[in-house]
């Protein structure tokens, strides 16, 4: 197990699968009761840990120690809580090197992209820190005298955090940073393929956890866990929320159980995130950005840029451009420096983006550039690919699903009309830009005419927000918002008091009942 970290850490017991297990010997994977899987890096292939399955029993575990931690976590003072961040934010500081090193082992992201990873973790922890002594609600006015009103928030309870391969210590730290501050538990189920982040997560917080003994030691845990540990998550009421990150078809499911039991569900789902670039736009700074957003990541966010909608009369010359600068982008080793775009995350994810673009040619599309596997100047035994631009019509079917892989449609228009309507009529509402130099153009795009995603941004790119913001989308997206602003809500219950100070009991609505 690749977990040198744990040891400059100084940890080597963690809490996983609702046991305390030393990471050291292996025992992690001696832990799970379930079936044996293995970790596969991307970048070559190679296997790089083997775990097990928790069973149920342990999940039942890992909630009833979630639930009694609970019952102390959440009557501390909140920025009590918030000095256990503090500390998680500044371990990750210095570790993360050794953080982001994991990152690229696991999901393939190339160093910088790892290091920013990290660093999301690292700023939400400083908004959490702050956010610690901010957790405040309203005062309202009474219609009845002698009375006022007002609201509190309180912590909710044990909450699920359900995470995909693509940002596996930022999703956790934007949930888990934020929902620790607000007083609930902390129980991570994190994607199969990238089970070390999430042990190292953990690791960074249970050392800052040794440093604070008045905070209860099981405020979070990870379960390492198949589908159908998520299934039981789902379906079990002592989760008063789950958010979950991944595909539509896992969050339709996820979404579907939780409301069954009328419990909250916090989704971020697929997206399918376009750029409009107007005839007026500053093109440097637009390929720049399409560039970063579209072959970035190797097209595995779910912010990157898959739909471009260029001006007729700028399209030709944007492409152009758009391909000597795909032919020019690094493609390798993401641990290597200079590397651009690192390796898809699997067999399955190549045969994806093949099968998509035999979908786009099939329905009259036409692939202008890349796609095709890389294997001179790559690791072997990794998929690495060329990212590929494909000129198709806006409607065609595969233009409406989220391919994760670095394909660039090319749809063209007229007026900016048309274009919104065609950044519109795709299922996914994440995330939405416009290139352009007219504040007319820009304004109609962020108005309620305009982009109906929960992120529309003019002149950069779709992908790479920062964590000040709430973070989400509409639609098939799943509505949750997540990390800044007042996302923080999802993680409380607000409780609605009115105070009697009078000596009257006035009835609301002038009701008299006597
Ligand atoms: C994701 O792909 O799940 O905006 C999250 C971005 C990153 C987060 C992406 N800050 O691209």
């Amino acid at each position: 197990m690749n977990m040198t970290f744990l040891e400059n850490l100084g940890i080597d017991k963690l809490h996983v699968n609702g046991l305390y297990c030393s990471v050291m010997n292996a025992a992690v994977k001696e832990a799970g009761e379930g079936s044996e899987f293995s970790v596969n890096s991307p970048i070559n292939g190679m296997e790089v840990a083997r775990f097990r399955n928790a069973s149920p029993a342990q999940l039942e575990a890992v909630i009833t120690g979630a639930e009694e931690a609970f019952r102390e976590l959440g009557s501390l003072p909140a920025p009590l809580r918030g000095e256990l961040v503090r500390r998680i934010g500044n371990i990750a500081r210095e570790h993360k090197q050794d953080l982001a090193r994991i990152v690229t082992l696991e999901s393939g992201k190339i160093m910088p992209e790892a290091l920013g990873e990290v660093q999301e973790w690292i700023d939400v922890c400083d908004f959490a820190v702050g956010l610690s002594r901010q957790l405040h609600g309203k005062t309202i006015v009474s219609e009845r005298p002698g009375h006022r009103m007002m609201e509190q928030w309180h912590p909710l309870g044990p909450v699920a955090v359900i995470t995909a391969f693509n940002f596996p210590m930022a999703v956790w730290a934007w949930n888990s940073m934020i929902g620790l501050v607000c007083g609930n538990t902390m129980v991570l189920k994190p994607s199969e393929k990238a089970p070390l982040c999430a042990l190292a997560c953990q690791a960074v917080l249970e050392k800052a956890l040794d440093s604070m003994p008045e905070i209860p030691r099981g405020i979070s845990s990870v379960i390492i866990g198949d589908r159908s540990i998520g299934q039981l998550i789902a379906e079990d009421k002592r989760f008063p929320l789950v958010s979950a990150t991944g595909s539509t078809a896992m969050g339709r499911s996820v979404g579907a159980t939780v409301g069954a039991r009328l419990g909250r569900s916090l989704l971020e789902l697929g997206g399918n995130n376009a750029m409009i670039v107007s005839e007026t736009a500053d093109l440097d700074l637009a390929l720049r950005a399409i560039v970063f957003s579209a072959a970035g990541t190797a097209g595995q966010r779910c912010t990157t840029l898959r739909r471009l909608i260029a001006h007729e009369s700028i399209r030709d010359d944007l492409v152009e451009r758009l391909k000597k600068s795909y032919a020019s982008l690094p493609i390798g080793d993401p641990n290597v420096p200079g590397s651009l775009v690192g390796p898809l995350v699997d067999g399955r994810s190549f045969d994806a983006m093949q099968n998509a673009l035999k979908s786009a040619v099939a329905e009259g599309g036409e692939v202008l550039f890349g796609g095709e596997r890389v294997t001179a100047g790559v690791p072997d035994g990794g998929f690495y690919v060329r990212p590929a631009i494909v000129s198709i019509r806006h409607d065609a079917q595969v233009v409406q699903e989220e391919t994760f892989a670095p394909i660039l449609y090319i749809l063209t228009y007229s007026t900016l009309d048309e274009a919104i309507a065609i950044q519109n009529e795709v299922p996914q509402g994440l995330s939405s830009a416009i290139f352009t130099e007219s504040m007319r153009e820009a304004e109609l795009f962020l108005s309620a005419d305009g982009s109906d995603c929960g992120i529309a941004n003019v002149n950069i790119g779709t992908s790479g927000a920062e964590i000040g913001g709430a973070f989400g989308g509409e639609k098939e997206t799943g509505g949750g918002r997540e990390s800044g602003s007042d996302s923080w809500k999802a993680y409380m219950r607000r409780t609605t008091n009115t105070i009697n100070y009078g000596g009257q009991l006035p009835l609301a609505q002038g009701i008299v009942f006597e």
